[in-house]
């Protein structure tokens, strides 16, 4: 069955069998048996996906949009999209990155490099590629306070506040060239958020050191303390890094590596039979920076976790490892071996030993089941089961963790209990609580790469597949198929007692506090604000929203004045949005209920300019505009 659908897919399985055979990947076993799948009738059996219009879903599915470098926010099981929250990229409907609140997080955490790189070219990063969103932790479980996601392309981790769902702190990490997997610590709590450096680059990186990989390049693990969203530390390894998980004891954190061989071509980089996981001792590195066994470089404290370290272990792993995952029963970490088709599983009560020094590396690992061709991540139900993407195979396997320990121990016993074709190519999946202790086993979402003809022919750009899978029985049965825009990386999927959004905002949250003692030393009340404030050629515009109408019907600037407009929503009700269209200027932003939101522009086209509130709010929402008057040049 799963042969006949697969021939759809004959492109990529060729590619990435030809890397296989390449590397001998495809010849690695580990024993077991490949059992047949079976795919059952989506409609005999399991719990229902459906919710009604009116009913409310009972997860959050928060979901990074690669390439996108948005989040987005879906309900679960109906997945319908709820919201879009950006990050890295430039939004039209909110003003992101055009508005002076948005601005300031998008830039106060730039390295001088960058900021000096962009000076004339806006200032600002218009992309990022959004990879693994993940929800902070407190005692092993979700908190509701924040999701963290990185951006591979421009180096950066972000931090969304859950309460407002929006954005609030982005840095980018300095000596880092991609930073790819992202974890925060689950306990105590969250605490330090891991950042895996992907790519390999010499520690200047000015231009003096330019060859020798072997010699001179690394990669680098990120430490960020969550709270204040500063780099706590860093560690120097051997090879790259790929994904990351971290424990659910507070001890170790961990990371797949592809490239132990520093290598710059396809054939060098996959030369290995054998990769790598690195452990990382989070206490004895903490002990390191208290001692001073580091070197600052670039403002940050990194330590020295190549090989022969005694921060670090290297676990070797066939081959070219790719999802790193941690188990819900707090013993496990699977490791997917991408070209290899195993995923190797380690028991983390082995490490105090391994670092001790009394145990060898392979030693940690207790089991290395065979489960198809391209495993990447694995998901878990919190009974003891495991599921795995298969890449090439186009297939979901479904297996037992306690079952491929006893397999690797020789007895005989196959630990693959289902494999479920997906549609097609699927990267990361996710289950609800699936990465606390919580894991309620109830869905999992296959995030597939191509979708072919599973949708309308929308042209050659095809919508990938988010597909929804019912694990609450025995059986894995799809559900549901969710078309989506590129790329739904990764999710995170939280039960929504976890989340309590607030419906309007604080009048006193911090995001616009610039404005706020702006406008005192101006002598105006944001709330009641009607003015208009001459500083030199600077003019700051403060208004009030209320539907339908702004507090200032018209305003005069000269020609050549650098215009702030300041607007206040005073709507006390939930979704009474409004905003700040400024027509033939390109300017717009969103003002949320109780929210001020401000943009600064040069006033360059004389004349009459009409500005409206974008945002659906009142039958007189077309009426809920008024006028810029830009006086030239000559005549002011
Ligand atoms: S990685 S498809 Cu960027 Cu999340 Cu595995
Ligand atoms: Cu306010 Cu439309």
């Amino acid at each position: 069955m799963s042969d006949q659908k697969n021939a759809k897919s004959g492109i990529s399985r060729r590619g990435f069998l030809g890397t296989a055979a390449l590397t001998g990947a495809a010849g690695f076993a580990g024993g077991a048996q490949m059992s047949t799948a079976f795919a059952k009738d989506s409609k005999t059996k399991g719990q229902s996906g459906h919710v009604g219009p009116g009913e409310l879903d009972e997860y959050y599915a928060f979901n990074s949009s690669g390439q996108s470098g948005e989040l987005r926010v879906l309900g679960l099981p109906s997945m319908r999209e709820l919201v879009r929250i950006p990050i890295f990229n430039r939004c039209s409907a909110t003003g992101w990155g055009q508005t002076n609140e948005s601005k300031k997080i998008l830039t106060e955490g730039m390295t001088p490099e960058t900021r000096e790189y962009l000076k004339d070219q806006g200032g600002l990063f218009m992309n990022g590629d959004a990879h693994h969103p993940h929800m902070s932790f407190t005692d092993q479980t979700y908190d509701g306070r924040y999701i963290f996601i990185n951006d591979k392309a421009n180096n950066r981790v972000a931090r969304i506040r859950c309460d407002v769902m929006k954005t609030d702190k982005i840095i980018e990490l300095p000596n880092v060239h991609g930073v790819h997997g992202l974890r925060p610590q689950r306990y105590p709590r969250t605490g330090y958020v891991f950042a895996n450096g992907e790519h390999i680059a010499p520690m200047n990186n000015d231009g003096t050191v330019l060859d020798n990989p072997k010699e001179n390049f690394f990669a680098i693990y990120t430490a960020i303390d969550g709270d204040t969203m500063k780099i706590a530390w860093q560690v120097m390894v051997d090879g790259n890094l790929d994904n990351g998980d971290a424990d659910y004891q507070g001890k170790y954190s961990f990371a797949t590596c592809y490239n132990s061989e520093k290598g710059l071509t396809l054939a060098e980089m996959s030369a290995n039979e054998q990769d790598w996981c690195v452990v990382f001792n989070i206490k004895r590195i903490e002990e390191a920076i208290e001692k001073g066994d580091y070197k600052e470089i670039n403002g940050v404290k990194v330590v020295d976790g190549r090989h022969g370290s005694k921060y670090t272990r290297y676990i070797p792993v066939p081959n070219s490892p790719h999802g790193c995952n941690a188990a819900p029963d707090g013993i496990h970490l699977v490791l997917n071996g991408k070209l290899s088709p195993t995923v190797t599983v380690l028991d983390v009560r082995t490490l105090d030993d391994l670092f001790d020094d009394k145990i060898k590396p392979r030693d940690c690992v207790v089991a290395e089941p065979q489960l198809g061709l391209g495993p990447l991540h694995t998901a878990f139900d919190g009974r003891g089961n495991a599921y795995t993407t298969l890449f090439i195979d186009s297939q979901m396997v479904k297996w037992n963790i306690d079952k491929a320990r006893r397999q690797f121990k020789g007895e005989d016993v196959d630990p693959i209990i289902q494999k479920l074709d997906v549609h097609y190519q699927p990267g990361h999946n996710h289950t609800t609580m699936g990465e606390t202790k919580e894991a309620d086993g109830k869905w999992l979402v296959s995030l597939n790469k191509f979708s072919k003809d599973r949708f309308l022919n929308v042209g050659p750009l095809k919508p990938e597949n988010d597909q929804l899978i019912d694990i609450s029985g025995d059986e894995m049965i799809l559900v549901h198929d969710g078309p989506s825009f590129a790329e739904p990386h990764d999710m995170c999927l939280v039960h929504a007692s976890k989340v309590q959004p607030l419906s309007v905002w604080n009048r006193d949250d911090p995001m616009w506090e610039d404005a706020r003692k702006q406008a005192e030393k101006d002598g105006v009340t944001l709330e009641g604000a009607a003015d208009v404030i001459r500083d030199g050629n600077k003019v700051r515009v403060y208004m009030v929203a209320v539907a339908p109408q702004f507090s200032l019907a018209q305003f005069e600037v000269n020609e050549g004045d650098e215009v702030t407009v300041i607007v206040t929503n005073m709507e006390v009700i939930e979704d009474l949005t409004h905003g700040f269209t400024l027509g033939g200027h390109g300017i717009a932003m969103e003002v949320g209920p109780q929210a001020t939101s401000s943009v600064t522009f040069t006033a360059g086209r004389p004349g009459v300019h009409w500005y409206y509130c974008q945002w659906f709010c009142h039958a007189l929402h077309m009426e809920m505009s008024g006028q810029m008057i830009v006086k030239p040049k000559k005549s002011a």
